[in-house]
């Protein structure tokens, strides 16, 4: 009898990190316009069939396993019973974080909100949240601002939102230190939803605003696919300035329709293009962090559907993976690879290729003779780079 999935070279292991939401297979269905469709699935059941499938990980917001109004005998049951579960299937807990969003309380934002009584309240969820992530072993403790945002500019000067948001992150780097809790935070950032507008919408200016921070090396970034693209922006360009500034601390796998609300899609089910060229970004760097998806299964899905989603997301990760090695073995991209290698590494006559300021070498660019007209009509080969390139997403070369 044929399994569901194909036994071949693009089988998820844990060795591949990738790591799923608890919120994410375990999204029932329910959208703005309709109810759940799907059964719920425990923390326990999620964590047994992940590991089948092949994932290395779970991550988890505090209320995905801890209810907000669990006493402490439920509480201690909940997580003895996961971390029960987590040593059976030997599955990682690698990111957590905490529900800022969901409550009505955060409904004018949490750690931006006017009221100090909810800042205050968000720093005590968020506290307590950071233990039971320390508790449980995570090393990443993403943010991510769902209501620190507004629907009308009346309600709050931008620059107040921001001072709270920073002395919110201050508060919880020092409350790690005092601890002596090795967790680092990740900011995650989003233009708009479920907010009219968001404060700190994209990667960019959550890389400008941590460097305003306390503790900056204690913080990074959670990058979204879905999240830039909401923004028009090129995924790969914003990981690719995260990972340069050092601050690539995790990321959130999905897909997305330009010009759409927040799909939450799974991953290279839409861009594949744009999936290509960031997987060759991270495996390009080796980096090492987790492929974590924060995406869900489509509304008409049942269970089963929800599994073949995330046996999918990873299955497409792997898939891009080899097509970036065909990239590299492809002898005409190699030849046109080289030929942009040569150009880039080309002296400007004595003045060399990269230009660290002198005196005298500031002279020696004002006074070198340029030919202008060769610059102006040389040709890149760009158009046969990217055909090659495309050629092989279609699976032709
Ligand atoms: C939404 O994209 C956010 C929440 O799901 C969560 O706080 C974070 C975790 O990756 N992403
Ligand atoms: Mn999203
Ligand atoms: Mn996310």
């Amino acid at each position: 009898m044929r399994t569901r999935y194909p036994h071949d070279a693009y089988c998820p292991k844990p060795e591949h990190h990738f790591t799923f939401g608890l919120w994410t297979v375990g999204n029932p269905g329910r959208d703005p316009f309709g109810d759940a469709v799907r059964p719920t699935i425990s923390a326990i059941q999620i964590v047994n069939k992940l590991a089948e499938l092949g994932a290395y990980g779970v991550c988890l917001h505090d209320n995905d396993l801890v209810p907000m109004d669990a006493t402490a005998a439920q509480t201690e049951r909940i997580l003895r019973e996961f971390t029960g579960a987590l040593r059976e299937t030997g599955l990682k807990v690698p990111m957590a974080t905490t529900n800022l969003f969901y409550d009505p309380v955060f409904k004018e934002g949490a750690f931006t909100s006017n009221d100090a009584r909810v800042r205050a309240f968000a720093l005590q969820k968020t506290m307590k949240s950071i233990d039971l992530a320390v508790e449980l072993g995570a090393e990443t403790f993403v943010l991510w601002g769902g209501r620190e945002g507004v629907e009308t500019n009346a309600a709050k000067k931008p620059q107040d939102a921001i001072k709270r948001f920073r002395e919110a992150v201050n508060f919880l780097c020092e409350y790690a230190r005092d601890n002596h809790y090795a967790v680092k935070f990740a900011l995650e950032a989003k233009p708009n939803e479920p907010r009219g507008d968001l404060f700190l919408p994209t990667t960019g200016h959550m890389l400008a605003f941590i460097y305003t921070l306390d503790h900056p090396e204690m913080v990074g970034l959670n990058p979204e696919v879905a999240h830039e693209q909401m923004s028009g922006l090129d995924f790969s360009h914003a990981v690719g300035q995260a990972l340069e500034a050092g601050k690539l601390f995790h990321i959130d796998l999905n897909g997305q329709k330009p010009g759409r609300y927040d799909q939450d899609l799974r991953f290279a089910s839409e861009d594949q293009k744009g999936a290509f060229f960031l997987v060759k970004l991270l495996e390009d760097a080796k980096w090492s962090g987790m492929r974590h998806f924060d995406s869900h299964p489509y509304r008409t899905e049942d269970e089963q559907g929800a599994w073949d989603f995330a046996f999918y997301s990873m299955r497409s990760y792997l898939i891009l993976k080899e097509k970036v090695a065909q990239f590299y073995a492809d002898a005409e991209i190699q030849d046109l690879l080289e030929e942009q290698m040569r150009l880039a590494e080309t002296s400007v006559g004595k003045l060399g290729c990269t230009f660290q300021y002198s005196n005298r070498l500031a002279t020696a660019i004002k006074t070198h003779p340029f030919a202008l007209e060769r610059l102006r009509t040389q040709g890149f080969n760009y158009e046969r780079l990217d055909q090659c390139t495309t050629e092989i997403l279609m699976g032709i070369r």
